[in-house]
């Protein structure tokens, strides 16, 4: 780092890349934004400027710039591989959104990378870590305080997807999340996944079965369940409950924002994710920036990306076929301890 602020080059200004780049400029210290690149010219022009950043003709040139320090990739997910390996071979370290790959083997090939350099640049935009519900959770399991976890009830339900959304999408875009937390929480690998769906809502865009009810276990055999209802209309929803041999913790659940009128009892859902999860969006990037200050890499890394892939990619299966998929995972190399 040749300057006291780390200097952040933010690659894809849509709408999570938008709230990054305002993120990085406004809400969290010890960084700036130095440069962006988005496929959508006028956007990004304005946004740099509002933002003192300059606007680069390619991600390439934002990774290879020399006043750009670290990289936040934030483009569609099929070129977050390509652009996590360019930040590699660059020698910068970048924190990618969620996945790290939609294909098992472009994660293998950043973890390579990697090991190739013997030390980690990536880190993965799983923001759950970061949420304050799902920590005090993941306190409860670490403290002993419930027992042994038996059972993991999640619910992630979503208002509304774009009419071009699937079935098998809901395991890659929303179901991965409930994976890494999964891992996160449990301190174990997902072995097995199935799906199963029923009647489904007819909000649904054409096609998609919805709700579909996702059913894995970990390697002690720890059961995960999800909810995965994605046109569920009424707003944006994530919870989850642990079942343990000596009680229960769980998220979402108390923490709506009920209120009560004289016209009833209101819940007060979120609208999305980004407002849900916004501070522990901020709380991931702050802790980024922080680690980067020390020399440390922080946060889900890319085998955790690897990990989630592969079993959001026997999901795709389980929802093919219906049946039971074994998920099949490399060890886990010492750089990722
Ligand atoms: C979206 O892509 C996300 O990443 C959100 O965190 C998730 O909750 C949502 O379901 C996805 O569509």
């Amino acid at each position: 780092m040749t300057s006291s602020l780390v200097r952040v080059g933010i690659i894809g200004t849509g709408n999570i890349g938008a709230d990054h780049v305002d993120r990085v400029a406004h809400q969290v210290s010890g960084a700036r934004v130095e440069a962006l690149f988005d496929v959508m010219t006028d956007r990004v022009s304005a946004l740099a400027d509002s933002v003192g950043a300059r606007s680069l003709p390619s991600a390439r040139a934002v990774i290879e710039d020399d006043a750009v320090d670290a990289i936040i990739v934030a483009s569609p997910a099929e070129f977050h591989a390509e652009l996590s390996l360019f930040s590699i071979a660059a020698g910068k370290p970048v924190l990618c959104e969620k996945p790290l790959a939609p294909t098992n083997d472009e994660c293998q090939i950043v973890v390579d990378a990697e090991l190739e350099k013997g030390r980690r640049f990536v880190s993965l935009g799983f923001m759950r870590r970061y949420d304050a519900a799902y920590r005090h959770l993941r306190e409860h399991l670490d403290g002993d305080k419930i027992g042994i976890p038996l059972h993991l009830r999640c619910v992630h339900r979503n208002p509304d997807v774009p009419p071009t959304f699937t079935s098998e999408m809901s395991m890659t875009d929303a179901v991965i999340h409930e994976i890494d937390c999964a891992r996160w929480l449990l301190g174990e690998e997902i072995s097995s996944i199935r799906v199963i769906s029923g009647k489904s809502t007819p909000d649904a865009p054409h096609g998609l079965r919805d709700p579909q009810l996702v059913i894995m276990e970990s390697t002690s055999g720890v059961l995960v369940s999800v909810e995965i209802f994605v046109a569920a209309q009424f707003g944006y929803d994530v919870r989850c409950e642990v079942s343990g041999s000596r009680g229960f913790s769980s998220m979402g659940y108390q923490d709506l924002g009920d209120y009560v009128t004289v016209a009833g009892r209101h819940s007060a859902f979120s609208p999305n994710w980004r407002v849900r999860f916004g501070e522990a969006y901020r709380l991931e990037i702050q802790d980024w920036v922080n680690g980067l200050a020390v020399g440390e890499i922080r946060g889900a890394n890319a085998f955790d990306g690897l990990a989630a892939t592969t079993v959001a990619q026997a999901g795709v299966q389980a929802v093919r076929t219906g049946d039971i998929v074994p998920v099949h995972l490399p060890t886990r190399p010492s750089l990722y301890d």
